[in-house]
């Protein structure tokens, strides 16, 4: 009995003190997406490599599918150091790390690739730093790709105008709803994880995503629209819990910046396979894609640029500039 009461004490007090040559430590993940996700690949591939290399000592234990609330929760749970990793859109980070809104802001970034040349290169790095350095409590460890996010509902939404008197559930940041408004649409803020019973009960007319959130949070059958308008690339960013982070060695902690580079490489290679078939399972079951007129949405948002991009004016354009 007292013995059991001990190994418990120990267990609670892995991360207590610098964590030795010899101590071994579970990092607890978590992730929204189901498991076979880019995402949840991606983190759990890192864990074992870490394993391998470390002869078991470190290893990641996942918990995916939103078995740790939304991403609200995620983000609190590591600033506490309850959770090592959490994988979460920098939608949901940027009300806690203002820096990160830039990326969040309607049409900011040409393209897919051109939103990947900017994670890979100096901005990414520095927008990583930016979260270190933060009273947030988070190491920015590495970036991952969410593609594009377009609207759905039960009918096309080709103009701003067939928003009108549409609630649509945008992510949990000031930035969305007004974005969604300025689309034509009246946004209504809430977490992924209540999202697909508020469209089941109508609380919301609709949602925006990639075509792999629709998919596997089961959206698509509730909605069967889903139209091109394309007005925002968030790529997403897994941060490390920094009250963990200074119980590891340099030694860990450089092992594992190395291998989340290698993740943020690994990840884009999943998602792209993984779009294509997300986008043949939602049109296999009866969802329509139609086309949207992208220009009519970036004019209609460009009091969002406008509002909120002066402040960050200068590394708006050095994102501008990324070729
Ligand atoms: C998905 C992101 C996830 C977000 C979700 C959302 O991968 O991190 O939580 O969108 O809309 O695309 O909340």
């Amino acid at each position: 009995m007292q013995f059991r009461y001990f190994a418990a004490a120990l267990a609670a007090a892995a991360f207590v003190g610098t964590v030795g040559a010899q101590d071994k430590m579970v990092m607890k993940a978590a992730d929204v997406h189901p498991p076979g996700y880019p995402n949840v690949v991606a983190i759990e591939n890192m864990g074992k490599k870490l394993e391998k290399e470390t002869n078991g000592r470190l290893s990641i234990q996942m918990y995916p599918s939103m078995q740790l609330g939304g991403e609200k929760e995620m983000i609190e749970q590591a600033q506490v150091g309850a959770l090592q990793i959490a994988r979460v859109s920098v939608g949901t980070l940027g009300p806690v790390v203002d820096d990160l809104n830039v990326f969040n802001l309607p049409f900011m970034f040409r393209d897919e690739a051109h939103m990947r040349k900017v994670i890979d290169g100096p901005i990414g790095d520095e927008l990583l730093a930016k979260v270190t350095a933060s009273p947030a409590r988070l190491i920015g460890l590495g970036w991952m790709d969410a593609g594009t996010r377009n609207v759905y509902t039960s009918k096309p939404i080709k103009e701003p105008s067939d928003l009108k008197g549409l609630k649509m559930r945008t992510m949990g940041n000031p930035l969305f709803v007004e974005t969604m408004n300025a689309m034509g649409g009246n946004g209504v803020p809430l977490g992924y994880d209540q999202l697909y019973s508020a469209l089941q009960t109508h609380v919301v007319d609709g949602a925006e995503n990639n075509p792999p959130s629709m998919l596997t949070a089961n959206h698509y059958q509730v909605v069967k629209v889903y139209s091109l308008t394309g007005h925002l690339i968030i790529p997403e960013m897994f941060v490390f819990s920094k009250a963990s982070w200074d119980k590891l060695s340099a030694a860990d902690q450089a092992l594992v910046k190395k291998h989340s580079r290698e993740v943020q490489m690994e990840q884009r290679q999943l998602w792209d396979k993984y779009v294509g078939e997300a986008e043949a399972k939602l049109k296999a079951a009866g969802v329509q894609f139609v086309p949207a007129d992208k220009p009519a949405f970036f004019k209609a948002t460009q009091p969002i640029r406008d509002k909120y991009g002066a402040k960050y004016a200068a590394l708006q354009q050095r994102i501008l500039d990324t070729k």
